[in-house]
């Protein structure tokens, strides 16, 4: 059986959302945050070289990576479901949304975290540049939003899967104001209203208030 490692308030909870989504049996280990540092806890860091969240164990097979772990999964236990297939007309949003979401907008979230965690003024050239790529990347959001109900489409695919944590979670480590963006906001209604999403978050992080408005 699929085993999961989530560590909570993190971005694993893409794959447990994914497990409920597809409906696979799935045994959850849940990892601790230490409370000083927030970093991951050894038991988690034991798992795999790169001491991150997610983490999955398939067998003999360990795998860490949320893009990775969701490639895997889809491929092989996904039966075609949260995919569309290179001939589906909506093929090539598909794969621009699920690389955008860990190859561009989770590191632009990241790099403005350190940057506020650090305390830098916004008026910092370096800082002033991060935040515009960031708020670059919300207003291509928004503009895609406001022509499909889904990121590559009509209907839920990876790529929402993918994205919906830095939209969301991940406001806890960088507080974020998304009133300015209707699209994104009325998109996490539609999240919050998906039994699959809201099953894998009671499971995941039980308690934790969801940050989808
Ligand atoms: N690109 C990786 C990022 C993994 C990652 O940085 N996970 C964070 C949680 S959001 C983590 O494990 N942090 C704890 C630590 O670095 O000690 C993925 O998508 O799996």
């Amino acid at each position: 059986m699929l085993t999961i490692h989530h560590l909570g308030k993190s971005q694993s909870e893409r794959i447990v959302w994914l497990c409920e989504e597809l409906g696979l049996n799935y045994k959850l280990v849940l990892h601790n945050r230490d409370p000083v540092t927030a970093l991951a806890p050894p038991s988690l860091v034991e798992l795999h070289p790169l001491g991150t969240a997610p983490v999955i164990a398939d067998g003999d097979i360990v795998l860490a990576e949320s893009g990775a772990i969701m490639e895997y999964i889809i491929g092989k236990y996904g039966g075609g479901r949260l995919t569309f297939a290179p001939t589906h007309p909506e093929y090539a949003q598909y794969v621009f949304w699920l690389h955008y979401a860990n190859g561009n907008l989770q590191p632009a979230m990241g790099r403005n975290m350190v940057m506020h965690r650090l305390g830098v003024p916004p008026d910092n050239p370096i800082a002033a540049r991060i935040r515009s790529r960031l708020l670059g990347g919300f207003a291509m959001i928004e503009t895609r939003l406001g022509e499909a109900s889904f990121l590559a489409g009509d209907t839920l695919t990876a790529a929402d899967i993918m994205t919906v944590f830095s939209l969301t979670t991940m406001r806890y480590f960088y507080p974020f104001d998304l009133t300015p963006y209707p699209n994104v906001r009325g998109y996490l209604k539609r999240i919050a209203a998906i039994a699959s999403y809201q099953r894998a978050m009671k499971k995941g992080d039980l308690g934790m208030k969801l940050l989808l408005d």
